[in-house]
């Protein structure tokens, strides 16, 4: 029983990257929309909360401490089984944010990976996987990241052209998506937020999961409150919280019923 179709797995395994359309229910979407402009008014009247806060970003950090419905999609299937079975029994969660992106922003990072960890072999190994929620649909201009295929196998000290417009860069595809979808990238694959040209917001839920002998990033330490929030041993075990060298918490991979029909993107 997976949650991972053997296609999946191939176009993850090959490509570094992997969308999943229809990944919320409508109901869903519209829930978690809500809960992200509630969390947003909440970040905006406090300057003193976490985040950035720039012409060309607004990123609530640590979106989970900002209500329950944030640490259900931390679970939310199928994508975290998706998960559980790229990165293992021993995932982990090392950060989860809000990431608005005004109309009109331009890049403000160039080509990256994110795993910058010297002394691992990368092209084998696998230590983060990002999942990306797309709350409001992404037009071609809209700013959508860039990803550049097959790039988590470089070897670690090869150089990109780092091209202006990285929607230019050759071969890369962009993650233009209604909302509702989602996609995963593997730590090493190479991307960019893409130039928004358009006149929307781009708006995505994001959760990076590692292992859970990883630390967890700075800043993102769970609160009181959302550690009384973990009452699952799996919930317990990603926001670290178990021994990071014993047993691994036990994960159901039924499918369940309501699973959405997930496709791959060619
Ligand atoms: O905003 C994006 O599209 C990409 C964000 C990014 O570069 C990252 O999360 O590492």
């Amino acid at each position: 029983m997976s949650f991972l179709t053997e296609a999946q797995r191939f176009f993850f395994e090959c490509h570094g990257y992997l969308v999943v359309h229809d990944a919320l229910s409508p109901e869903r979407l519209r829930d978690v929309r809500a809960a992200c402009d509630e969390a947003e008014a909440i970040w905006r009247s406090d300057v003193e909360r976490p985040g950035v806060r720039r012409w060309d970003l607004d990123q609530i950090i640590a979106i989970m401490e900002y209500g329950p419905i944030f640490v259900e999609m931390l679970l939310h299937q199928p994508i975290f089984g998706i998960v559980y079975e790229l990165l293992g029994p021993d995932i982990g969660v090392l950060d989860h944010d809000y990431f608005i992106t005004p109309a009109g922003a331009t890049i403000h990072k160039g080509w990256h990976y994110d795993e910058g960890f010297p002394g691992v072999y990368h092209p084998m190994s696998r230590l983060m996987i990002k999942v990306f929620y797309v709350l409001q649909d992404i037009p071609p201009d809209g700013g959508a990241t860039v990803m550049l295929p097959g790039s988590h196998r470089f070897r670690h000290d090869w150089k990109l052209p780092n091209t202006e417009v990285p929607e230019e860069m050759p071969n890369s595809v962009k993650m233009d998506l209604p909302a509702g979808s989602a996609y995963l990238m593997a730590g090493r694959t190479f991307h960019c937020v893409g130039n928004n040209l358009s006149d929307l917001q781009r708006k995505l839920l994001i959760y990076t999961y590692g292992h859970k002998w990883m630390r967890i990033w700075d800043g993102y330490e769970p609160s009181e409150w959302l550690v009384a929030q973990a009452t699952t041993p799996m919930l317990r075990q990603l926001i670290g919280l178990t021994d990071p060298y014993g047993p691994n918490a036990e994960m159901d991979l039924e499918i369940p019923s309501q699973r959405v029909l997930a496709q791959v993107a060619g």
